[in-house]
C-alpha cells in the first residue's frame, strides 16, 4: 500500500497553484544561475522546472516550440536563413527550425546545466544540438547580442519568465541590441508571459519593443501547463509583419488557421499593449 502521494506545484500567487502528481523526482540541482528540477509526472510525462516554474513537459512542449518558431518564420518578409535563439537550452526551439529547413541556427544558452539536463532527460529535444546546422554556445545572450551586428534574420528569445532573473531580456536596451544584430527586414520574437497572471511582462515587452522597432504584433497560444494556460508571444520588426506564407505545413498545434487566429486578441489583452 502506498501511503504518501507526491506532488509538484508551481505557485502563481500566495493563493493559487497548479499541482502535478508525480511518480518520482528525477533530479534537483542548484546551478550558478538557477535551480533545476525534473519530475516524472502522471499526466504530462517528464517535466522540467526552473526556479519552481514549469518550462516544459513531454506532453505539451510541442505547442510552445511550434508557436515560437513557425509563427515568426511565416510573419517575416524574407524567408529566414539564419536564426539566433537566446535561451532554449533544452533544444526544443532549435529542433523546430531544423524541421523548417533552416541551415544556420545559433543557440546561446547561459546555463550549460540546462543543456546537460536536456541531454539526460529530454534526448529528443537535445538531439537538435548534434545536427551540424546548429551551433550551441554557452554564453550570456545579452553580451552576445552586443557583439554581433547585422547577422541574423530571425532572433528568438526563449527565456524564463519576464518577471525574475530573465528581466534583462525584456527592456528597450536589450531590444536595441537585438535590432543591431538583425539583418535588414529581420524580425524578433519573445515569449511574453501570461497576459492574465503576468500582465507586467507583456507590457514590458511591448512597450520596450515599440520604442525600438516600427512594428510589433502579439499572438497567443494555449499551453496547458503554463499559468492560466493562455500564453503570449510578441513579434517586432522594422518591416511589415504579416503572413508571407513561407511554410504553412501543419505541426501538432500549428496550422494555417491557428496562424491567423493566434493574432485575434481578447479585449483585456489589447488594452495591455
Ligand atoms: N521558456 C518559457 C517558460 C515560461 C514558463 N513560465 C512559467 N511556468 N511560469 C520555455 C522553455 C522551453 N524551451
Amino acid at each position: 500500500m502506498k501511503l504518501i502521494e507526491n506532488w509538484f506545484s508551481e505557485r502563481y500567487s500566495d493563493n493559487l497553484q497548479l499541482s502535478f502528481r508525480v511518480k518520482d523526482q528525477l533530479l534537483s540541482l542548484k546551478t550558478d544561475f538557477q535551480r533545476i528540477d525534473v519530475f516524472d509526472t502522471y499526466d504530462f510525462g517528464k517535466l522540467l522546472s526552473i526556479d519552481g516554474t514549469v518550462q516544459l513537459t513531454e506532453k505539451d512542449e510541442f505547442v510552445y516550440h511550434e508557436m515560437i518558431s513557425r509563427v515568426p518564420f511565416n510573419m517575416m518578409k524574407k524567408k529566414p536563413e539564419s536564426v539566433l535563439i537566446i535561451g532554449g537550452g533544452d533544444g526544443g526551439a532549435a529542433g523546430e527550425f531544423l524541421k523548417l529547413g533552416v541551415k544556420k541556427i545559433v543557440n546561446v544558452e547561459i546555463d550549460g546545466q540546462v543543456v546537460e539536463v536536456s541531454r539526460k532527460f529530454f534526448p529528443e529535444l537535445y538531439s537538435s544540438f548534434s545536427n551540424p546546422s546548429v551551433t550551441l554556445l554557452i554564453d550570456d545572450g545579452i553580451k552576445f547580442m552586443k557583439q554581433n551586428k547585422g547577422t541574423f534574420d530571425l532572433i528568438v528569445v526563449d527565456s524564463t519568465d519576464p518577471v525574475g532573473p530573465a528581466e534583462g531580456l525584456f527592456n528597450a536596451d536589450f531590444y536595441k541590441n537585438v535590432k543591431g544584430a538583425l539583418t535588414a527586414d529581420g524580425i524578433m520574437v519573445t515569449q511574453s508571459g501570461s497576459p492574465f497572471y503576468q500582465p507586467k511582462g507583456l507590457t514590458m515587452a511591448t512597450s520596450g519593443m515599440k520604442s525600438v522597432f516600427k512594428n510589433i504584433k502579439v499572438y497567443t497560444a494555449f499551453i496547458p501547463t503554463y499559468p492560466s494556460g493562455f500564453w503570449s508571444f510578441t513579434l517586432a520588426s522594422d518591416a511589415e509583419i504579416k503572413n508571407y506564407s513561407h511554410d504553412l505545413s501543419s505541426g501538432k498545434y500549428f496550422n494555417p488557421d491557428v496562424l491567423e487566429g493566434s493574432f485575434k486578441l481578447p479585449e483585456f489583452v489589447k488594452s495591455l499593449i
